[in-house]
C-alpha cells in the first residue's frame, strides 16, 4: 500500500513538472494549423502562424519559439501605421486568456522565421518547440504550405 501511494507520488510529481508538459499537459494548450508559406531559398525569412487555445483556467503568454532550422525566431506584430503595414518584435510575447482561442494570422502576430537555413519541400513538417509561460515548452510542427500560383507571380 505504501509502495502505491509512493508511486502516485511519483506520478504527481511528473505531472506537476513544465519540463515534461509537453507530454503530459498538452491539452491544457491547444495548437491549431500551425502553417507557414512556403520559402522556395534557404536563406530568406518566413513567417508561421497558427491557432491558439487556452483551455487552463488561467492566463498564459506565447514567449518564444525555438527551431533548429533557421538562424532565429521572434514573435512579430504586423500593424496598419497610417495605411503602411509595419512589423515588429512583441518581446513580451502573445498573451493567451483563459478560455480563449488568439490567431497568429497573416497581419497580426506571427512567427518570424529568419534567414531559414536549409531546403524546404512543400507539405513538410518543420518541427519547433513552443515556450510558454506557464505551459512550458510545447513541441510541435509548422506545415510549409505550397505556394499558389498568384502569389508566385506577385514575388
Ligand atoms: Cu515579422
Amino acid at each position: 500500500m505504501k509502495r502505491l501511494l509512493y508511486t502516485a507520488l511519483i506520478l504527481l510529481a511528473f505531472i506537476a513538472n513544465p519540463a515534461f508538459s509537453h507530454d503530459v499537459k498538452e491539452g491544457d494548450i491547444q495548437i491549431d494549423h500551425p502553417w507557414m508559406r512556403m520559402v522556395p531559398v534557404p536563406g530568406m525569412n518566413g513567417a508561421g502562424y497558427m491557432n491558439l487555445v487556452n483551455a487552463t483556467d488561467k492566463p498564459d503568454r506565447l514567449i518564444a519559439v525555438k527551431g533548429d532550422w533557421a538562424k532565429k525566431f521572434e514573435i512579430h506584430e504586423t500593424r496598419d501605421n497610417n495605411g503602411m503595414m509595419e512589423m515588429s518584435p512583441v518581446p513580451q510575447g502573445v498573451l493567451l486568456p483563459s478560455g480563449e482561442r488568439v490567431e497568429l494570422q497573416p497581419a497580426g502576430y506571427h512567427v518570424m522565421i529568419m534567414k531559414i537555413e536549409r531546403q524546404i519541400r512543400p507539405g513538410e513538417r518543420m518541427p519547433v518547440t513552443l515556450v510558454f509561460e506557464n505551459a512550458g515548452e510545447i513541441d510541435t510542427f509548422i506545415v510549409a504550405q505550397p505556394l499558389s500560383g498568384d502569389e508566385r507571380q506577385h514575388h
